[in-house]
């Protein structure tokens, strides 16, 4: 057994990007802190998310840390969009680079977190067998880190080799002269999709449905424009805080209805041949008018169309289920001219879904088996809950969060559910999180939740939790901004919908980078109000 560290101020969950930025925060402000990881590295989703052609959709140049000037004008991408493995070695080189690994324990898991009302502490304990007293408990676990396998039977009966996007292996997986299938067509789906085909002898793709995806034009790194963002990159970092997705996108604030068609198609080509997610900001009124929204959506099913050869594919491969952009866009690297290849097929799974997964490969519901060597599960995750209700911490009176949160999740600024005093959630629902570029937001988390703690030192609070009646407001302000736009049409993973059971909530806050970080600041300038604060008179330093 793992000697048991000594009792910190805070237990950080998790290593990445927000753990490592949360550690150096706690460093910097004099609070003792330790993380448990329960990867053997640093990198969160960047180490887990390893399949081929795994790349982030946010440009390399504002995806990245921006708090330390030397540390951005240092750093230097290789790709427009960064590749999973330079994005995993930036993690890497930042933990280092803040010496941040001495206060990180790898290969742990956090089982459990018990809230101790009498003392004002919480209990966390560790699969290594440390167990922990201490005043604050982080939550930097991700949105994306519980991977699911779908509820398919026989998965386990399956002879050949089975693989999730989510926990790729470590070493190169090679599937030259292979039958491979895919199922699941999302983000993980759409990029792995293209590079597998290039390496297997069939592949076969299992789509249930159809997903929008831009290309990415990714390129090698273009030094003028690197050279263009290093020459302001606080500057610009600053003017990316204050948008709506925390990117720096060319935004248009027109409405796609107010130009003419021509000016419109103009727009959308420009985009296109430009590349990646801004396609999604083209006009200003994509999410949340039907019939904007459709312009943009049927620019993309005509772009399928021309792509792929076989009309009849095309047509299955053209989103028609839910306005473009409500389930997460995709960006891509050739994934519609994949389905030109002669070793590439598509199964429907809304004509034939599958009856069951059986020795040899996927059964159908006719009765037709597609005998496979490996099967790739590319479907998605528990998101934005699966992974702090897997730790399933109890709060006051012992309550679970399980089931304070059975009817979905509920926090105050996302930050802080009611119930669970100390507890601090980076990214958690009902904030921003997945809607934008997650290391802006994780910054401002990590920044409000240091600012909380030592304010809490030095007016001698001793425990904080969400006010009642602030999280309803909070949720109520959320559900009210997520009816005005069109992303609960979609049964998209930020509404749950990909998990059996799982209650149908919005979970992200959509009101946007600048007005949430303006909520937050301003509970914080209030003495943080929306919160129940308790004073230790004896603790003030
Ligand atoms: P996603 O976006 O949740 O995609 C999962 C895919 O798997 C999606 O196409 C699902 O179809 C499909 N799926 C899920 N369950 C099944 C079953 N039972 N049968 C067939 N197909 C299934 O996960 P990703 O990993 O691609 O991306 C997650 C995020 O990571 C992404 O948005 C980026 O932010 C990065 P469905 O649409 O539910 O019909």
């Amino acid at each position: 057994m793992v000697q048991t560290p000594s009792n910190p101020d805070v237990v950080v969950v998790g290593a990445g990007f927000a753990g490592l930025y949360m550690l150096h925060r706690l460093r910097d402000a004099g609070f003792t802190a330790m993380a448990f990881e329960r990867a053997t590295g640093v990198g969160g989703t960047w180490y887990w998310n390893r399949y081929p052609g795994a790349r982030c959709d946010v440009e390399s140049m504002q995806y990245s840390y921006g708090f330390d000037e030397a540390m951005q004008q240092e750093w230097h991408w290789s790709e427009r969009f960064a590749g999973q493995p330079e994005i995993l070695r930036y993690a890497n080189w930042v933990a280092d680079r803040l010496d941040l690994r001495r206060d990180i324990r790898f290969e742990t898991s956090v089982t459990s977190a018990e809230w101790d009302e009498a003392a004002c502490l919480w209990t966390v304990r560790t699969d290594r067998g440390d167990k922990l007293r201490v005043r604050y408990l982080v939550m930097a676990t991700g949105c994306l880190s519980a991977a699911r396998l779908p509820e398919i039977e026989g998965i386990a009966d399956f002879r050949g080799n089975t693989y999730h996007t989510g926990q790729w292996p470590h070493e190169p997986v090679d599937f030259t002269g292979q039958r491979v299938a895919v199922i699941g067509t999302g983000s993980s789906g759409i990029q792995a999709i293209p590079v597998i085909a290039e390496q297997a002898a069939q592949l076969t793709v299992f789509q249930r449905t159809p997903n929008f995806s831009i290309p990415t034009h990714n390129q090698p790194m273009d030094t003028e424009y690197e050279n263009l963002w290093k020459s302001d990159y606080s500057g610009r970092r600053e003017r990316a805080r204050g948008m709506r997705t925390g990117i720096l996108h060319d935004l248009n604030d027109k409405g796609a209805l107010e130009v003419e068609e021509a000016e419109r198609r103009a727009e959308y080509e420009r985009r296109w041949e430009r590349g990646g997610t801004a396609f999604m900001v083209a006009f200003n009124d994509l999410v949340t008018n039907a019939a904007a929204n459709d312009t943009a959506a049927e620019f993309v099913r005509a772009k399928i169309s021309a792509t792929v050869r076989d009309p009849q594919l095309a047509e299955l491969l053209a989103p028609k289920d839910h306005p473009i952009g409500t389930k997460r866009i995709c960006a891509d690297s050739g994934y519609y001219e994949t389905f030109n290849r002669p070793n590439v097929a598509l199964v429907d799974l809304r004509a034939t879904p599958i009856q069951r997964i059986v020795p040899e490969g996927v059964l159908l519901s006719d009765e037709t088996l597609r005998p496979v060597d490996s099967i790739i599960y590319a479907t998605g995750f528990d998101a934005m809950t699966g992974a702090l209700t897997a730790i399933n911490p109890r709060g006051v009176g012992g309550l679970p969060l399980t089931e304070v949160w059975a009817e979905g999740p509920k926090t105050y600024l996302g930050l802080c559910t009611v119930g669970f005093p100390n507890m601090f959630i980076i990214t958690g629902p009902g904030s921003p999180s997945v809607l934008t570029n997650m290391i802006v937001s994780i910054e401002q988390h990590v920044d409000w939740i240091v600012d909380c703690m030592a304010w809490m030192r030095r007016h001698g609070a001793v425990r904080l939790e969400a006010e009642a009646t602030a999280q309803e407001r909070w949720m109520e302000h959320n559900n009210e901004v997520a009816r005005r736009t069109l992303y609960p049409r979609a049964g998209s993973w930020y509404m749950g919908a990909n998990v059996q059971g799982k209650p149908r909530v919005f979970m992200p806050y959509i009101g946007g980078v600048a007005a949430y970080r303006q909520a937050c600041d301003n509970a914080a300038k209030d003495s943080y109000s929306g919160f129940l604060l308790q004073m230790d008179r004896a603790a003030a330093q």
